[in-house]
């Protein structure tokens, strides 16, 4: 059965291909490789991952899509296409379910080579840097549950195929319960060839925490680099990391994030002008910033240098192993998924370390829009994390995350061990933190009101969604529920009315809510002594109609229908 599996190609056909000793990118660079590569492997031992992969194995072979038409798909990170309207029934049902099983698509991927090549818009000083001989040994963690078979073969061949090879101690891939089948006989046997690939696997499903910490108990090189299971590890990504552990073992590094497309699987190399930094907002959400202009001017506005940043997303990042062991490793209190990553970040400021970015280095991650796994036992793990977190290390600053999930912490279990740790190592306290290391921060102490915005007539509260996708969301209005949530509000001494990074903008297309730009304006509002949210720029109030409970804006005449509360703090 010749299939579709070009690309679990085994050793001896890439021999046949010419393809040994060829760095990937140049085999890649060459046309029709792939179409000599897929001929060449009708004959012989292919892995067929679809067989693997579809209840419908061994199915209409005429059925399947021409490998011809297939090859080179995705070279250069490149988008792809899949053009499902002249996919077979069957076909069509793979591919359903590859979005079904993943939350990406797997069956574009399925299609593009484990070895593709990536394009390379480092920043032009980056190629020229030189690193030491004897840079520290990594080893790789990869923690996975139910990976989809290409993209964790890409992932790790991204990093054989871009890595020196003295660098890399082992790939440790950690499965996280997986009952995919694909990633039990087939994978053992796929790894056989590949001796610096270990396989750990949990008896139960831990979450990515834990199954991270069964990784680190196995590995042995000096520098620990924790990685997603849907990655791609582009040109020169492990060298800037190394480099800046060797030079100080309590620096722990992530490399730039670029994305890979969900649907089309493009490679999006962003610009080390644009690399960002991490942060996060009261609901201890991560989120993502310019860099500083403090931080610009003290590396002397050098896009390549490593850039300090108060957070990281958690998923790829490089520490020294023996400081990973000093400061705490992880809290293994927590599950499934969330809070470690921002925990992690406070616990490297804290404790006596730094947390980077390095522009030079980049891998990129399939972020995805929705999460494709189970999520067992506990609806609320993230709630769960983030309090065991806001408990040992927030401090006084605490009660800003839990007004934002209405006094109600729910069970977190013990973190008294994680307390000790915290004395144990004495490490810095929250306010440190926010003074020295994330200035830019807004803290909900310094808003002149905060909470729901209620009417104060009518039960009804000011209510939006601050996530601002391609349309930005309107202020409506709600029955107040008390909770918190899309009705928490504050006000802030430079007049705007905001939530995380979303503020209060009235402007030609109504009241909506737009990333906070903070030169008042359209985003200017007052809260006066007759209970009026006003709105200097266009003369109006916001105004209930107490019919059709719709929000408008309106000539204020201080009528009930334009009087608001807010449940803390006064108006002015
Ligand atoms: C981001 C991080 C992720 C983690 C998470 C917060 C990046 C690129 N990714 O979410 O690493 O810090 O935020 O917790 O910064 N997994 C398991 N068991 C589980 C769930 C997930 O092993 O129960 C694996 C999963 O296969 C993947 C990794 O953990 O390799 C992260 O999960 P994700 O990709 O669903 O999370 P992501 O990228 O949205
Ligand atoms: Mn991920």
């Amino acid at each position: 059965n010749p299939g579709n599996g070009l690309f679990g190609l085994p050793k001896n056909i890439a021999q046949q291909a010419g393809l040994q000793g060829l760095v990937p990118e140049l085999a890649n660079m060459m046309p029709n490789m792939n179409d000599l590569m897929g001929d060449m492997a009708n004959p012989l031992q292919d892995v067929d991952i679809n067989d693997m992969l579809n209840d419908n194995a061994g199915g209409d072979d005429n059925a399947r899509p021409k490998r011809a038409l297939m090859s080179g798909i995705g070279e250069g990170g490149k988008p792809g296409h899949i053009q499902t309207s002249s996919l077979s029934r069957e076909e069509r049902r793979a591919y359903d379910q590859g979005w079904k099983d993943n939350a990406f698509n797997q069956y574009l991927s399925d299609r593009i080579s484990l070895h593709r090549s990536l394009p390379d818009a480092r920043d032009p000083t980056c190629r020229l840097l030189q690193y030491a001989d004897d840079l520290p040994e990594a080893s790789v963690i990869i923690t996975f549950h139910n990976e989809a078979w290409s993209v964790l073969l890409r992932s790790v061949h991204s990093i054989l195929d871009r890595s020196p090879e003295h660098l890399i101690k082992e790939i440790i891939l950690s499965d996280d319960f997986s009952d995919r089948e694909h990633l039990h006989g087939p994978l053992e046997e796929y790894m056989k060839d590949l001796p610096k690939v270990k396989i750990v696997r949990n008896k139960k499903r831990e979450g990515l925490i834990r199954t991270r910490l069964l990784g680190y108990s196995v590995a042995t090189g000096s520098v620990l680099i924790f990685l997603d299971s849907h990655i791609e590890c582009a040109t020169g990504w492990l060298e800037p990391l190394l480099d800046r552990i060797k030079d100080n073992p309590t620096t722990s590094v992530t490399p730039v994030i670029d994305t890979i497309d969900d649907d089309t699987f493009q490679f999006k190399f962003s610009p080390a002008s644009s690399t960002q930094v991490g942060g996060f907002d009261w609901s201890l959400t991560f989120t993502w910033h310019a860099i500083p202009e403090a931080e610009r001017r003290r590396r002397n506005y050098k896009d390549y240098v490593p850039v300090r940043s108060p957070t990281m997303a958690g998923g790829l990042f490089a520490i020294n192993k023996d400081f990973f062991t000093h400061i705490g490793t992880y809290d293994s209190g927590m599950d499934i998924w969330g809070g470690e990553n921002l925990e992690i970040s406070f616990r490297i400021w804290m404790c006596g370390g730094t947390l980077e970015t390095a522009p030079c280095s980049h891998v990129g991650h399939i972020f995805r829009k929705k999460s494709p796994y189970t999520w067992p036992g506990n609806t609320n793990v993230v709630k769960k994390n983030n309090v065991r977190m806001a408990e040992v290390w927030l401090d006084e600053f605490k009660v800003y995350y839990y007004d934002r999930i209405n006094n109600d912490l729910g069970y977190y279990g013990d973190v008294s061990e994680r307390k000790a740790l915290r004395r144990r190592l004495q490490c810095h306290d929250f306010k440190w933190y926010l003074l020295n290391v994330y200035p830019e921060l807004f803290v909900p102490g310094e808003a002149l009101a905060s909470g729901q915005i209620k009417n104060i007539r009518k039960p009804f509260c000011l209510d939006a969604k601050t996530n601002y996708g391609f349309k930005p969301n309107p202020v409506i209005s709600y029955h107040c529920h008390g909770l918190g949530g899309n009705q928490y509000w504050m006000l802030t001494k430079e007049s705007e009315i905001f939530r995380d990074y979303g503020c209060f903008d009235y402007n030609d297309e109504g009241l909506l809510i737009y990333p906070c730009h903070k030169s008042g304006g359209t985003q200017s509002w007052l809260h006066r002594s007759d209970k009026t949210i006003y709105h200097p720029a266009s003369n109006r109030c916001i105004t209930l109609s107490y019919d059709t409970s719709r929000i408008t804006m309106e000539i204020c005449t201080g009528e009930e229908n334009q009087q608001w509360e807010w449940n803390k703090g006064q108006h002015r």
